[in-house]
């Protein structure tokens, strides 16, 4: 295949589809090109002097990793100075960085989870970046946190980074969904899938099933007639996957489909699943539905969802169609 890089990729979508003007553009590449800083120190390894823990804690209460932190820094410092942005948002972060007065303001905001799957960091296992762009409301003057408050399908862009045995990033701006993988010696991104598509049937489920005596009866039920398999209700054997890395677990479904789970449990009703609504669920939903997918908290689709709180938690139920509206469908039950 003729190599593109991402690049050309976004010029050509911009002259076919008009669906990604010059600053989004920009962002894109801008975020991108973090990836790729992220990517490289991340590794390094135990020959960065990155891995292990810093003495600090984010506003989940989450003692943070080195690269954590560091990865945070790169879409910051990446980000503040191109003028194609209003404010950014992070799980590192409590409050909204808005853009610092010495550069000019643009008219996107950009949300990410800087480094996903912390837990598998120092343990060699692939992590990620997840990123999300909303438009900052017309006439907006000083950036707030209830600006960031826009559902899910407002988003304008999505897209998540895989640092595992190749670095890929993964993109929708609402034409479909494309994947580049970094070419290391060239330092570029290069298309590899166009156009990704999720069978909308899977013999595969993921989630920690160490919770179970904490989920809900639908939940519990949907699971226990996959694992009861050939013999059960489903009429077919199931297997299981759970890398603990949501942005690793993804690009499984969106290669060969199923089902990803994290729901609520009983342990903590204030606090409905793990995964946080802006910028986990949200660019995974729209990258998901994107690619002939579902998703939805349970209940209703994720992202017509109407946030109330930057670090809101969600429960996730996200894959190939079929699945996600039976397991939805025990929930009305
Ligand atoms: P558990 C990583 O910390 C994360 O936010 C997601 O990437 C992942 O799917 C989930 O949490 C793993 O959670 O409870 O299995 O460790």
């Amino acid at each position: 295949m003729k190599r593109v890089s991402l690049t050309q990729y976004l010029v050509e979508e911009q002259r076919l589809n008009n669906s990604i003007p010059a600053e989004l553009r920009l962002l894109i590449e801008v975020v991108a090109r973090a990836c790729k800083t992220i990517s490289h120190a991340v590794g390094k390894g135990a020959l960065g002097e990155v891995l292990g823990t810093a003495s600090t804690e984010n506003i989940q209460g989450e003692v943070q990793k080195k690269l954590d932190i560091l990865s945070n820094e790169i879409l910051l410092e990446a980000n503040e100075w191109g003028g194609h942005l209003a404010a950014m948002a992070s799980e590192e972060m409590e409050s909204i960085h808005p853009i610092p007065n010495r550069y000019p303001m643009g008219e996107y905001m950009l949300l990410f989870d800087p480094l996903d799957g912390s837990s598998n960091i120092d343990v060699n296992v692939s992590i990620g970046t997840i990123f999300s762009v909303l438009k900052a409301p017309d006439g907006m003057a000083t950036p707030t946190e209830k600006d960031f408050m826009q559902a899910g399908n407002k988003q304008v862009a999505a897209g998540y980074a895989v640092y595992g045995p190749q670095t890929v990033l993964v993109l929708t701006t609402g034409n479909g969904v494309n994947c580049f993988t970094l070419d290391r010696e060239m330092g570029s991104w290069v298309l590899t899938q166009r156009n990704m598509q999720i069978p909308p049937d899977t013999k595969e489920y993921a989630i920690n099933a160490s919770n179970a005596r904490h989920w809900q009866p639908p939940v519990t039920r949907y699971v226990n007639e996959m694992q009861a398999g050939v013999t059960g209700p489903r009429g077919k054997d199931f297997n299981m996957r759970w890398i603990a890395s949501m942005v690793a677990d993804v690009h499984r479904i969106l290669n060969r489909g199923g089902i990803f789970m994290y729901p609520a449990d009983a342990r903590e009703p204030d606090k409905p699943g793990k995964l946080r609504l802006m910028y986990e669920a949200n660019p995974m939903s729209f990258i998901v539905e994107q690619a002939g997918g579902a998703s939805t908290d349970g209940r209703q689709r994720m992202l017509d969802i109407q946030p109330t709180k930057l670090h809101q938690r969600v429960p996730v139920f996200l894959g190939s169609k079929n699945e996600v509206e039976l397991v939805t469908r025990y929930h009305q039950e």
